[in-house]
Formats: C-alpha cells, structure tokens, sequence
C-alpha cells in the first residue's frame, strides 16, 4: 500500500531525478519545472510581458466578479446582457444546466479560492463573512447532486482549506473558526439521502430542503445518471471525511465509485456515458473521455494522488489503457461502443474533452496530451472559442460556448510540464479572444454561436472559479503566489485541497482495504512517472517537434470517414468496406459491393435513388455487419449533409455608444432578402416602423427611411413585412417576437420562411429576435435614442475608434448605467416557461400569422426534415475534398433479418444477435443526438 505523507507520488519503480517536481501531488503529478528545461524554440516569454499578461488576467477577474458581486449578488450567477442576478424560478426554465443554481450564491462561494490564488485576500476575507452571513443551504430547490458537489461543497472546501492556511500565516482570517466547514458538513449530509439506493450510486438530484423520498422533494424518480454524476465525488467527500473525522461521506463516495467499476464492460474495460441507478445497467454505451464521464477518469488518478490509495491508480491504469487503446486516435480523441470498441460511436468531439490533456499531464504521458491540446488549439484559433462540439473535419457541430475553463486548464498543466513558451502564447490568446469577442459591459457573455460571434445571457460561476485561476496560474512565478500550489491538489473546479489531508483520518481508506489490492507492481506505475529521458530525449524542443506536424491538421483536412475502421477490424487481403461518403451509385464497382453486403439499389421515379438492406441477402455475417455499418453511416451522413443545407444564425451587433460591438445578439435568417453571409454586412440606425408589425404601408416612412426597421412578429407574413419596410426606404428589417420572454437562450432559432411566392423582389436583409434579445434594443433606443446596429453572419471587430472615445473612469458609470436601464425594463417582462434544449441549428417557420393566412406552402424542406433521425433525402457534401454527388434515400430494413437458423460461413454469430447489437448502436445514436451537453 501506499506510504504515508502526501499520497504516492512517481512510482517506486522509477528513479526520481531532476528537474521533475517530486512534490507528491501538486495539480500536475509529476510536472518538470517550467523554467529549467527550455533552451530554445518558441521565443521566451519576458518576465515582464508574463506580469502584463497576469495583471491583465487579474483586471477581467475583477470586471466579472465586481459585476457580480454588484448586479447579481445574491443570485447564484450574473446574466451579463441584462445586468441582472440569474435567479431560478424567474427566468425561462434552461432545463437540466439550471440544476446549478440552489439559491445559494453559486458564483460567490464557487469564487472563494481563487480570490486567494488571485491575491486578493481582502475580498477573500469579505466574501467569506458574505457566504457566512447570506448563504442559505437549505431551500426547497431540486439541485443536482454532482453540481452541488464540485461547485458549492468544493468551493467550501477550497475556501476552507486556505482560510486555515491564512490563519495559520498570521495575517488574514485571524477570526476564522471552521465556520466554511461547518457549512460543508451541512451540505454534506444534504446530499447523503442521495445515496439511498441499492447499488450506492446517487440520484442525480436532491430537494436541499426535503431530500429525496418526501412528497414534496419533486424529485427522487429518476433512474439514470451520468457515469461523471456518480464518480465524481471522492475528491470533496473524502477531504470533508477526513478534515471533520466523520467518516460516512468517504465511505458513500467510495461505495459509488466499487459500484462502477465492478460495472466496466470487463472486456473493453470502458464505462459508458449513464448507468440505471438501481440495476446498474448501462443505458447509454458510448464512452468517450468528455461529457458524462470526463471527471470520473479524473477522480480516479486525483484520489490516488490525495488519498494516496493504490486501489484508485489501478483502476485508472486500466481504464487509461483502454482509453489509449480504443478512444485515442492522436490528436483525436473520439467516442465508441463500450462492447464494441473498435467503433466509433460519434463523429464529433465535445469541448468538455479539452481536459484530458491536463489530466494525461498528470499521468505523465505528454505526447498524446501534446497532440491533443495542438489539435484543440487549431479549433480555437479558427472560431476563436472552442465549439461546444465539433466534427471529425473539424467543422462546428454544436455552435455555443459557456466560457469553459477545460482548454485553459490543459494549457496550463502543459506549460508546466514542457517550459516550453509557446503555451504562455496561447494564453495570450485566450486572453485576448475573452476581452476581444466575450467581454460585455457588465461583465463576460457566454457565447451563443462561434460562427457570429452572437452571446448568451449567461456567465457560468466555473468561469470564475476555474479559468481565472489557470490563466493566473499560467503567467506567475513561485512568487507571485502567497502560498505554495504544489501543497494542493485541484478538483474537477479547480478548487483547492491540501495534500496532507491524505495522512489525516485515514480510517476509511484502512477500514475499506480488502485483499484484491495489494502492493502494485511495476507495471502500474509504467506511466505515472516518465524520466525526462523519456519525455524531452536531449531535445528542448520535444514538445514543438510533436506539435510540428499537426500545425495544418485543422486547416487543411477534409471531411472525414464517419466511422472509423480500424486495420485489425478488416479481414486478412479482403478490402475496406466501402465508406458511405465515397460510394458513387454509378460505379459498378460499389455496386458489387453494396450487393454483397445485402444492400440494394432501387432507382425512384424523382431521380433518386433509395438504399435498402437485407441483411439476409448479404454474402456472409461479416458483408451483414458492414452493410449494416454503411447503412448506419449513410443515415448519419445524411443528417449531416441535412443540417448543412440549413443557414446558420445571424448576428445583431450593437455598435453606438455605450456598446460599442460588446453586445452580439443571436438571430435568425431569413430565406429571402440579401444573404448577409454573401454580401458585406448592413449598417444602421433603427427605427420603429408604425404600424408597429409591418402589416400595412407605413405611416412613418420618413422614420425609416435609410435606417433599419423594427417591426414585431405577427399578423401576417414575414416576406409582407419586408416588402413593406423596404417600400418606405428602410434598409434592413429586424423582427422583434411577440412571445413576451421568448429568447434563443432557450427556444431554438429558425429561419424566416418567404410567403411561397416568388421574394426575388425583396431586396433588404431581414433578421429574427426572440423578445429577450429585442428588448435590449428596445430598451436601449429608451435610454440612448440614437441606436445602431450592424447586421452580418459574423460579429465583426469593435469599432477601436468608437472605443477610444471612450473615458476609462467613465466607462463604468455608462456601462452600469446602460445596465440598470435594461435591467429594470427585462424585470418587467413577464417570462414564460419554456423548457426547449438549446440548438445550433435552425428549423425554418413561416410567420405566426392568424389562421386565414395561408402558410403550409412556405414551410420549407428543412422544416419538415428537423429530426434527422427521421430525414429521408440528403444532398452531396460540400467541399472539394469529397467525391459523393448523389441524392440518396436510405432506409435499413431489418424485419426479415432475424431468423436464428442463419448461421454464416466462418464466423457464427446468430444475425439476430447482431441486429440487436446493431439496433442498440443505432438507438444509443439516436439518444446522443438529442442530448445536450
Ligand atoms: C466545470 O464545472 C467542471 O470542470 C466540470 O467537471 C465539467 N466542466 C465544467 C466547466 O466546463
């Protein structure tokens, strides 16, 4: 077993040697020190231009927690746009992201230890006595429980943990007695009734007031969670444990954790993405490292680092062979099917993967992390942020981004582990990309669409807790710091908890040592320590010489196979099976193939040509199974070449005074008028039209004519509204919803269709704003009168010269100015409940219009295709990089394929039993598809 004294650090087996940090756990395990390995490469970062940068990181921290703590505070998160408090209950409902916000001062208590990171031990000692006086942990709210945990219980603790050590400095905190403790014990045994199940995985959520099983709990019948929902708790449970002595919540983390690993699918060694909380049943198999099982990988190596538990690195280890085996294609890292891993199950990555390069770091494997981060930086650069998800050709898949921390967090773990200076250049880059598209008047927005530029009425409390403390992290020297980072470790929020809690209350870890764990052998530790001969063989330049070749993988790669085929998977001299993006239904060498595979072609009447398959009919089991991967792949890349079809939102850029291009509204296109995406954006003054919604012939024409009209939603059709805008000399239109409260924050956009007829007439660009994103403009015409805006595909860079009028000391006095306003006006909105996911991509819709208008002919295709499951036509892929042309329709057909007397040639596997598996692949797509992030 482990010894004593800071958990076990780089593995007995592998000799200690400079410059790696032996200090047991600092956030990176076993991290070389960054200044004494780089030689050459990148140019070196001046010691100045770090202090600029960190006092930079140190100002933005400032603008969103003095933001906060001004607009928002009690509120658990500041809406930035609005210059409000997110308090849940009066806002449109965001679904399962609102499960944050308990009504506890998320953003403050989530910010806590990173004031002390930040030097900022005043507030730090302000905002503590604030959580001690105004927090309340007991309000009847549902929360989730793996949110509570790492945000509030965590910021609790990493609060806790350096008020001590400001005591103990003896400066600051002199009055602190436990109280922040006192508070996680509280909430701690808040969340315990969450774990009253069979198998000891929690209920992904808990009433703080009334628990789980109570009638007026609301909650407590769900059956599934996420695998990261379930294993991300030993962290804060274990150091709660061990700094109160009572030992029950060390014990409940510990259980969840055995209950998921005795559940890895034992051949492939994965776990999938949610599990049956009472049967323990895998109900999504997909594995990747991101969304839904991110952190439970995480916690297994951070556990053994601060619990200093043999049992948690063996346990890692093997998933991280399976990872390295079967989820790692450098510099991707892609999802597969835990029972069939040689299979990807997606063709997209999440933008919560961008920690496992940290995390690698950690273990101590820098090429892959290398590789990785390089990859996700190209992404970055080319959008500016990281898309929520994006495809294998690197193209955007989910187009929002809520200011994660992950790619900051990686970088920096790389920084230290490389010295190599080029990671201090891409937090330059972060830096600027946050001040340049993100920064608000009042405070930071999330992003709503990287394609525009568009924002969201949100500031995530992890903005504060995790990417400041990296970005910090990143520019300062030892000294910057009042205490030393190497003595703590960081939890999935960065929080802080110190290594000695390992050798302090370690009854559990004794108590639960059974026999399977024993001493490790060498072979754990394989990994976990690399020499620096290993990692940097006498060249400085190691970490560059990996990234070199990657430098255009972004660029320019093309559309990629939608499943990947690994070499092992193909018979011995036989072919690849023929890729659903390279079949061309006039080659008759595919059609052999398609045939032999039990594919047939039947040419419809249209011109199109339908693809089905009997799986019976196939040649063997192995031509079935890719049949029906080609199949699968056709159905996938029709729902891709679909959604392309489809315009992407636009973007109202706010560009007067006090804006100044800061605030980006998400809108939506229409299908007529000019295609801002073609031609140079429209610029303007606006002006309400009278009639306010467009209907008639205006009666203000002199009001706007050459500006931008502002006309509201209904009536009658929206391609009449232009005509009529455009006949009075406007030169662009904004339709403004008459849902009261409606927003893109929660209802998806779609496109404006025309009216049927012929809209070449229409001239002018006309966009959609739900009624939150119009009543910022509304309202601000109210305060300022002269409002302009720019309307385009993309937000374009603010105006520096506008800026510059700009008075630094009266800058804030305008911006809060211009946020009260639109802060009383929103309060006055009356919101309605809408409980729509958040989509990127855009449905069309005819104008809400009474029921005499005539609107089923200007519902367009994309309409009635919007469920791609259900999308039966496709177009060819755009792109010189791809050869396929031709308008396909699939359909899989499967209910003559399950006769168990087949049995085929070589391989006997019972084609029914395929199809299920098969069946299951499809349906696990299927669910992927619809979920969120
Ligand atoms: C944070 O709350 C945590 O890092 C969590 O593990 C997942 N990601 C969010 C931020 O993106």
């Amino acid at each position: 077993m482990s010894e004593a004294g800071g958990g076990r650090g780089c593995g007995s087996s592998v000799p200690q040697r400079a410059p790696w940090s032996l200090v047991a756990a600092t956030a990176a395990f076993c991290l070389v020190s960054a200044t004494s390995v780089w030689t050459a490469g990148a140019a070196p970062m001046s010691r100045e231009e770090r202090q600029k940068l960190g006092n930079q990181v140190l100002e933005m921290f400032d603008h969103a927690y003095g933001n906060y703590m001004e607009h928002a505070y009690p509120a658990d998160e500041l809406m930035p746009l609005t210059c409000r408090g997110r308090v849940r209950g009066q806002e449109p409902s965001r679904g399962d992201v609102d499960d944050a916000l308990g009504k506890f001062s998320l953003t403050l208590i989530d910010s806590l230890d990173t004031l002390v990171v930040l030097n900022k031990t005043k507030e730090f000692e302000d905002a503590v006595r604030k959580v001690l006086r105004d927090v309340n942990l007991d309000n009847d709210v549902v929360v989730s429980v793996f949110e509570t945990n790492i945000r509030v219980l965590g910021g609790l603790l990493g609060g806790h943990s350096l008020a001590i050590m400001l005591k103990e400095k003896g400066e600051y905190m002199q009055w602190y007695n436990d109280e922040l403790l006192q508070m996680a014990k509280q909430l701690g045994y808040k969340l315990l009734p969450a774990f009253n199940t069979t198998s000891g995985l929690p209920y992904p959520r808990i009433n703080l007031k009334f628990g789980i099983r109570k009638p007026e709990a609301r909650t407590g019948t769900e059956t599934d969670t996420c695998t990261a929902c379930a294993g991300t708790l030993i962290l804060e449970f274990a150091a709660l444990s061990r700094f109160t002595g009572a030992t029950i919540f060390e014990e409940y983390a510990r259980k969840a954790l055995d209950f998921l690993w005795e559940k890895r699918q034992r051949s492939s060694n994965l776990v999938g993405v949610t599990i049956n909380i009472h049967t323990g049943d895998w109900v999504r198999k997909d594995s990747g490292v991101g969304a839904g099982i991110d952190s439970y990988y995480e916690y297994l190596l951070k556990a053994y680092v601060l619990l200093g538990d043999d049992s948690f690195l063996e346990r890692f280890n093997t998933h991280y062979d399976a990872i390295m085996r079967y989820i790692s294609q450098p510099p991707l890292l892609l999802d597969v099917h835990i029972h069939k891993p040689m299979l990807n199950a997606r063709t997209w990555m999440d933008a919560l993967l961008a920690f496992f390069p940290g995390l690698q770091v950690l273990k101590g494997d820098i090429r892959p992390a290398i590789e990785t981060h390089e990859m996700l930086y190209q992404v970055i650069k080319k959008h500016n942020f990281l898309p929520e998800a994006f495809t294998t050709d690197f193209r955007v898949h989910w187009a929002q981004h809520p200011l994660r921390p992950e790619f900051a967090e990686s970088t920096y773990f790389l920084y230290k582990a490389t010295g190599d200076p080029y990671y201090l250049e891409v937090g330059k880059t972060l830096i600027e990309n946050l001040n340049k598209y993100a920064r608000v008047p009042c405070g930071f927005a999330a992003m709503k669409d990287v394609r525009t530029g568009s924002h969201e009425d949100r500031m995530d409390s992890f903005f504060l807790a995790e990417m400041f403390k990296y970005l910090y992290l990143l520019f300062a020297d030892k000294e910057d710091i009042i205490f030393d980072i190497e003595d703590y470790i960081f939890t999935t929020e960065a929080h802080l908890l110190p290594l000695w809690l390992s050798t302090t209350n370690q009854s559990i870890s004794k108590k639960n040592t059974t026999s399977e764990y024993t001493e490790l052998d060498d072979s754990n530790f394989d990994w976990t320590c690399p020499n620096t001969q290993i990692l940097f063989p006498n060249d400085p330049l190691y970490a560059q010489s990996i990234r070199e070749p990657l430098k255009n993988v972004v660029d320019k790669s093309c559309p990629r196979g939608i499943i990947r085929v690994r070499e092992e998977s193909f018979r011995s001299g036989a072919k690849p099976p023929l890729r659903a993006r390279d079949f061309m239904a006039t080659n008759p060498e595919h059609l052999e193939i398609l045939k032999k595979m039990g594919v047939s072609l039947i040419h419809l009447k249209d011109g199109r040509v339908q693809l089905v398959q009997h799986a019976i009919q196939a040649a063997s089991s192995i031509d079935a199974e890719d049949g029906l991967r080609f199949m699968q792949e056709m159905i996938e890349l029709s729902s891709q070449q679909q959604k392309e079809q489809q315009l992407p939102p636009r973007a109202v850029q706010i560009v007067s005074h006090p804006f100044f291009g800061r605030v980006v509204l998400t809108a939506g296109p229409a299908q007529f008028g000019l295609d801002l995406s073609k031609h140079k954006e429209t610029r303007g003054f606006v002006a309400s039209s009278k009639p306010y919604n467009g209907c008639s012939e205006l009666t203000n024409p002199e009001a706007v004519m050459g500006k931008i009209a502002l006309i509201q939603r209904g009536q009658c059709m929206f391609a009449e509204k232009a005509r009529n805008i455009q006949n009075a000399g406007a030169i662009g239109g904004i339709v403004i919803d008459d849902n009261e409260g409606s927003s893109s924050d929660t209802a998806p956009l779609f496109q404006m269709a025309g009216d049927g007829k012929d809209t070449d007439d229409i001239k002018i660009p006309m966009l959609f704003l739900f009624s939150k994103e119009g009543s910022i403009i509304l309202d601000a015409i109210r305060e300022y009168e002269e409002v302009e805006v720019l309307l385009s595909d993309k937000a374009k860079d603010r105006d520096p010269e506008m800026e510059n009028e700009e008075q630094p000391s009266s800058e804030n006095d305008s911006q809060n100015q211009s946020a009260e306003q639109i802060t009383s006006s929103s309060q006055e909105v009356d919101l309605v409940d809408q409980e729509s996911p958040e989509e990127s991509s855009l449905n069309s819709e005819p104008e809400s219009s009474p029921a005499d208008m005539d609107n089923a002919a200007s519902v367009s295709a994309s309409e009635q295709n919007s469920n791609p499951t259900e999308n039966h036509e496709t177009t060819s892929l755009d792109g010189e990089c791809t050869d396929l042309d031709n308008q396909l329709q699939e359909q899989s057909e499967t209910e003559e394929d399950s006769n168990p007397n087949v049995s085929w040639g070589k391989k006997v596997q019972p084609i029914d039993s395929i199809l299920a598996d098969w069946n299951e692949d499809i349906e696990a797509f299927e669910m992927m598809e619809k979920d969120e992030l």
